[in-house]
């Protein structure tokens, strides 16, 4: 039998970017055993230093041979350099964790929320490939695993309220810049987003599909259908866009396929991984994006009873979508994959 590793080589893909940035200090928060940290960006970063547990280390540009004597290579550099480079790493014996579209819905990878799916992960050994869902995706089903598993979930009608770090740093600036520009009586003018996002909701996240439906809404409902192994599920999604800069919010209602009342509903999540319960309305206590923020829990409050049907319920789910949205869930798979399998 192979001997097991003690401390690990990993790779940041993408480590100069938001999502990057965070893997680096989820891994350090977690005490992740590593041995080389390897950080790969651009060649606009050639020549920059990043800190790594109170050492600097040097960006490295990201090519083919980039994961010779890498163990594990997290990927957060956008789909295309995921589909060029990818495989190239698991080919040099490194198994990826990737954070973008691409792989998500290939048969032969695995998608994963360790909450939800962790016995998937060991289909990784197929291509060397696992994938990280859509940040919505994760928060949402972290908190309806539990109800899934208890009475079943026939329907998911889910509107999203998010954050603009969703879409990278250019879009944190924007809307700063119109904040600033409004505030001092200029004219506000948009470049990342097709309207202007300060003191607006934007119905469009990604562009739209001929169905009428956003890419990042398909992705919610793809993506939950291969999650849950259910493809007779159905999932409607509306995705806005939020003046908020971290935390993305969701109002989730449930159509079960066996009844459940809102006290039992609160029950299981109080006791439920990576959820905390945060639910007395009365005493103005609910999640709020802001509380969110550098927090490894989904937050879960507003649960009550959908007096509209005979078996549903609604819930306001809010989660740090760069953490457990992104880079947490994938160093939890990355901890899965050291504690059973390399
Ligand atoms: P970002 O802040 O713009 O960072 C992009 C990173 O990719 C930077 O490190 C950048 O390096 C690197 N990069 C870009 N082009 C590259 C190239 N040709 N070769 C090597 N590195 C390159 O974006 P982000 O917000 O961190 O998001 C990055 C990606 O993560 C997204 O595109 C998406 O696929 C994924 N993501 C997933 C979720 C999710 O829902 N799970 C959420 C957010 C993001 P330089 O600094 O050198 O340009
Ligand atoms: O907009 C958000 O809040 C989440 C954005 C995710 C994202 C942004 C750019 C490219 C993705 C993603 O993870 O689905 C991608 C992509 O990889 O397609």
């Amino acid at each position: 039998m192979k001997e097991k590793k003690l401390k690990y080589n990993v790779a940041v893909v993408g480590a100069t970017g938001a999502v990057g940035g965070a893997m680096l200090s989820v891994l350090e928060r977690r005490n992740f055993p590593i041995n080389e940290i390897r950080l790969l960006a651009s060649e606009r970063s050639l020549g920059k230093k990043l800190m790594f547990c109170g050492t600097e280390v040097a960006v490295q540009v990201l090519t083919k041979d980039s994961f010779k004597g890498i163990d594990i290579a997290l990927f957060s550099a956008g789909a295309s350099r995921s589909l060029e480079f990818a495989p190239a790493a698991a080919a040099s014996g490194a198994v990826v964790v990737d954070n973008s579209s691409a792989f998500r819905m290939d048969p032969e990878i695995p998608l994963v929320v360790p909450e939800v799916n962790l016995h998937a992960i060991k289909q990784y050994t197929k291509r060397g490939i696992i994938a990280n869902p859509n940040c919505s995706t994760i928060q949402m089903l972290v908190a309806l695993k539990p109800l899934y598993d208890k009475v079943g979930i026939k329907r998911i009608v889910v509107s999203t309220y998010q954050a603009v770090s969703g879409t990278g740093a250019k879009a944190i600036e924007e809307l700063q810049t119109q904040i600033q520009d409004y505030a001092s009586g200029k004219t506000m003018s948009a470049k990342v987003y097709p309207h202007q996002i300060a003191f607006n909701c934007l119905p469009q996240i990604d562009s739209f599909l001929e169905n009428g439906y956003t890419k990042e809404e398909m992705k919610m409902v793809n993506e939950t259908r291969k999650i849950f192994e259910d493809s007779s599920i159905g999932v409607t999604a509306t995705a806005v866009r939020v003046p908020v800069y971290f935390g993305h919010s969701e109002a989730v209602n449930v159509e079960t396929k066996k009844k459940i009342t809102a006290q039992e509903v609160k029950d299981l999540l109080a006791q439920s991984p990576g959820v905390q319960l945060v639910d007395d309305p009365q005493k103005g206590q609910y999640p709020l994006a802001i509380d969110c923020v550098g927090k490894f829990e989904t937050m879960v409050g507003r649960i009550r009873e959908d007096e509209s049907i005979e078996k549903g319920i609604n819930l306001w789910v809010v989660s740090d979508n760069i953490l457990k949205g992104a880079a947490l869930n994938a160093v939890q798979i990355a901890e899965h994959l050291i504690s059973q399998y390399i």
